[in-house]
């Protein structure tokens, strides 16, 4: 193994949560090395296992995971050498997360690497104590289907650990119209999906926040979304940039055009201008995204201003699919949960981690951890 650490970008005040991003796997790496090179100020690791791939990236602080098991190569898209080769390097993956409070993991499912080490990292990071937000791309069908099932079986994997989990189908960031373009460009679209995303996160967590939105809001959205949320971003420049990126917004494909927000359960909109924004165009956002939201729904929002930003607006939304109140809000322990929307209890029983058996193999058959309880492989809900 081998492994360039440059210190963390230093931390701007006693409190300031720290944000970690790491790219897993060849497209995750690519993915945050696109990210550093528009913002060097980024917190940012890539991690894989192929060689290759982290020589060509570029980036000062990557970590090659796996050297005994695939020699320097990717999985060749196995996912069992995936996981053994982060179990194998997992305590380089825990230096990195000392004192990390959010973790955003970035990476495409389907392939072996992936798919066999965000399950483990989104683990190991809960034990760590990091809130954990997993950006996942999902396959494009053209990819078959055993990709896709792969990529399933990660998705239900990580959902025992990570906090929420954002799924960005690749396949629905594109039209009929997008079939000619080169495929460079469509891996690009997704990057850039995660990557505004990200820095808006990181934007509102550090710096420049002047209204609403601090990392206890985006810790209740992640804790109680119960598993998965959406997320869509939108830019707007000019004299009517506010109705612009509203409706963009309000139409996005990657809220099955708005039709999420009718629905959602909790939101959360963060807002970017610069020093010219005016509380009109807040406004003006504001109230037509909550013209679509059900009353009842849990909502924060906030505002940054970025110096560069004058004559842009941009607007992310973080959307959650469901609702879960921890009666028990616990540090991970089993606790019961009400799940709003439905009026129906449901009892939460989340995993707690392995305990004394942390660290050793899981019992793999059928490409299925037998060590992960039946009712959370197959995503059943247990009536309470
Ligand atoms: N967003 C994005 N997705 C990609 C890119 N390349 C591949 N993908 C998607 O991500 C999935 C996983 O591919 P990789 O990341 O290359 O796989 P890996 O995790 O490195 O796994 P192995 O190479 O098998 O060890 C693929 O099935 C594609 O759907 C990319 O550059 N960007
Ligand atoms: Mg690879």
């Amino acid at each position: 193994m081998y492994m360039t650490d440059q210190p963390a970008t230093p931390e701007k005040g006693i409190s300031a949560p720290r944000m970690l991003v790491m790219g897993i796997g060849s497209s995750g790496a690519r993915a945050v090395a696109d990210m550093v090179a528009l913002n060097p100020e980024i917190n940012a690791v890539a991690v894989d296992t192929d060689t290759k791939v982290l020589e060509a990236i570029g980036m000062d602080r990557i970590i090659h995971v796996g050297g005994t098991i695939t020699r320097g190569h990717s999985s060749g898209g196995d996912v069992e050498l995936g996981r053994q080769s982060i179990e194998k390097d997992s305590s380089s993956i825990r230096k990195q997360l000392r004192q990390v409070d959010l973790l955003v993991i970035v990476a495409g499912l389907g392939g072996g690497t992936g798919s066999g080490a965000v399950p483990v990292i989104t683990r190991i990071a809960r034990e760590a104590g990091a809130l954990v937000l997993t950006m996942v791309a999902t396959p494009f069908k053209f990819e078959g289907a055993k990709v896709m099932r792969v990529a399933e079986e990660a998705l239900k994997r990580i959902r025992t650990h990570a906090d929420a989990i954002i799924r960005i189908p690749n396949e629905r960031l594109f039209e009929r119209s997008d079939a000619d373009l080169p495929v460079e460009q469509v891996f690009a679209r997704s990057h850039q999906v995660m990557m505004d995303g990200i820095f808006a996160l990181g934007r509102m967590l550090t710096r420049n926040g002047i209204c609403g939105l601090d990392f206890a809001s985006i810790h209740t959205m992640l804790r109680n979304c119960d598993g998965f949320c959406h997320f869509a971003s939108a830019d707007g420049s000019g004299e009517n940039r506010a109705e612009t990126v509203a409706e963009s917004l309000l139409a996005h494909r990657l809220l099955n055009k708005g039709k999420m927000l009718e629905s959602t359960a909790g939101i959360i909109v963060g807002l970017t201008g610069g020093q010219d924004l005016k509380l009109s165009e807040i406004e003006a956002v504001m109230s037509r995204i909550q013209e679509k939201l059900p009353e009842e729904v849990w909502m924060n929002f906030g505002v940054a201003v970025e110096p560069g930003f004058e004559g842009r607006l941009s607007v992310i939304a973080l959307v959650a699919e469901q609702w879960k109140e921890a009666l028990v809000d616990s540090n991970r322990q089993m606790g019961l949960s009400f799940n709003k929307k439905s009026g129906q209890g449901e009892l939460l029983l989340e995993a707690t981690g392995k305990g004394e058996f942390t660290y050793t193999d899981p019992t793999i058959h059928n490409n299925q951890d037998l060590d992960v309880p039946t009712y959370i492989r197959r995503d059943i809900k247990l009536p309470r």
